[in-house]
């Protein structure tokens, strides 16, 4: 499959890997297109869909398609049960960039009076967004110092023709590399890449030390260098298989209002004085495809934020202590942890290795390899018998979390909780967990006493 975005769309029209729908009806892509999506997530069904009639503009719209992690790792050529392995190997092996001297992402340029956002069918989704926002854009940056690429996601919100609003967590990358340009009092040049394929929106949320750069990892997901081409406007480079690329400028010191927008968390939230990019140029392709991700708890977005942390939080564990089996995110700024423990001490040292690895991270459990950490129900059982709160749960008061955790106080400053919820001393000297002799449930058949309509 080809890295660009229409090959991968062809590709999965072809397959229809987790549902595929093409809706000729015409939509709104003010609420109407998210209540759609809300709808079919209702009903468990989180197919990729392709929105052909906007009203109000020529584009058509696709989301989902992220949606699932079988999509995404069909797109990475791996079985599902191997995505979080492939990262790990794309952190491990990353492959660098190469450039290409054109690209269709530039077939069509508008610059001057031709640049105009109003005209994209940026979404709305819920009843408190402050306007159209961009969601699915990849902010592309460079480090002054060292110049190394950094790759994020940031809500965009369209203030007019040519300005967008930026929402840049304090703490994250490219809030870094604003502040120091900002430093040098100079403004910061970014181009935003909407209509990814699945490798470099992963690569994109890659999480991870600084100057670990996110285009080699997209070169190591999909096990071969992502072509780029060089902005028009800008030195930056975008990748080539893109549909749509915003060149801009982040001015320094320009704050305005921002927000509120619906969040991963549930809430709207993050209203506040924030930066601005000033477009300067829009590339794209001919009869461009607008790539959206729903805002809030859409299956996609909350997806795509668990992906590559699970794999972030892994590799950290891990690190520390090899004995960690497996990590899930269940729930916003929440982590339980897998792990055999073989010494006095350890499931702390694990919990602290991933409070270290992501500021996210606000509640970490951890758990014998007995409970299943996909069932939320035996992870809390295991709270339930196997935690003495005094003695089992540490807090670390005051450090820097998410700045959209709505009981932050002050805003971005959180306490940061671990619970050791693995038996103690350790499993093998525990209580017996009730269990009918095994030789008997093997013995038993449930149709000769019960018969077999039961
Ligand atoms: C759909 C989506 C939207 C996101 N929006 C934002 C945002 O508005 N601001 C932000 O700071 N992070 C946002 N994130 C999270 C960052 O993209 C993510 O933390 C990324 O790894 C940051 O990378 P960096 O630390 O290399 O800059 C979003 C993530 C997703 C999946
Ligand atoms: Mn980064």
């Amino acid at each position: 499959m080809g890295e660009d975005f229409r090959g991968f769309l062809e590709e999965m029209e072809k397959t229809k890997e987790g549902g595929f729908i093409r809706i000729k009806k015409e939509v709104d892509t003010r609420y109407e297109a998210a209540a759609i999506v809300k709808k079919l997530e209702e009903a468990r069904k989180v197919p990729l869909i392709i929105f052909e009639k906007v009203k109000g503009s020529s584009m058509p719209v696709v989301v989902n398609c992220n949606g699932t992690r079988g999509r995404v790792a069909h797109a990475l050529g791996v079985p599902k049960k191997e995505l979080e392995k492939r990262i790990i190997h794309a952190f491990r092996n990353p492959i660098p960039p190469v450039e290409v001297s054109s690209s269709p992402v530039q077939d069509v340029i508008l610059m001057g009076d031709n640049i105009d956002l109003t005209r994209f069918p940026a979404m709305m989704y819920h009843d408190t967004d402050a306007a159209p926002y961009i969601t699915a854009g990849v902010v592309f940056a460079r480090d002054p110092d060292i110049g190394v690429y950094n790759l994020s996601y940031n809500r965009l919100m369209i203030k007019g023709k040519d300005r967008l609003g930026i929402f840049m967590t304090v703490g994250k990358h490219l809030n870094v590399i604003y502040s120091k340009m900002e430093d040098l009092g100079k403004p910061l040049e970014v181009a935003v890449a909407i209509g990814n394929h699945p490798s470099v929106s992963l690569g994109a949320l890659a999480i991870g030390p600084y100057d670990e750069e996110e285009l080699g990892i997209i070169g190591g997901l999909k096990e071969s260098p992502l072509e780029m081409v060089k902005c028009k406007t800008i030195d930056l480079m975008v990748p080539a298989g893109s549909e749509i690329v915003l060149e801009a400028e982040i001015e320094p010191f320009t704050r305005e209002k921002e927000g509120p927008f619906s969040e991963f968390t549930g809430y709207a939230l993050g209203e506040g004085q924030n930066p601005v990019l000033r477009i300067k140029a829009i590339t794209h392709r001919h009869n461009p495809i607008y790539q959206d991700i729903c805002g809030g708890q859409s299956r996609e977005h909350l997806i795509m934020a668990t992906i590559p942390m699970e794999a972030n939080y892994l590799r950290a564990v891990q690190s520390a202590v090899p004995e960690a089996r497996a990590v899930r995110v269940p729930a916003p700024f929440t982590l339980i942890i897998s792990m055999e423990k073989k010494y006095e001490g350890q499931a702390r040292l694990a919990m602290l290795s991933a409070f270290n690895a992501d500021l996210y991270l606000k509640h970490a459990i951890i758990v014998d390899p007995d409970i299943d950490i996909n069932n939320l129900q035996h992870v809390l059982w295991a709270i339930a018998t196997r935690v003495q709160a005094e003695r089992d749960i540490f807090i670390v008061p005051r450090v820097r979390g998410s700045s959209l955790d709505p009981s932050a106080e002050p805003v971005g400053v959180t306490d940061k909780m671990g619970i050791d919820a693995t038996a103690k001393p350790n499993l093998d000297q525990f209580a017996p967990i009730n269990k009918v002799p095994r030789e008997v449930m093997e013995r038993i058949r449930l149709e000769d006493y019960v018969g077999k309509d039961f």
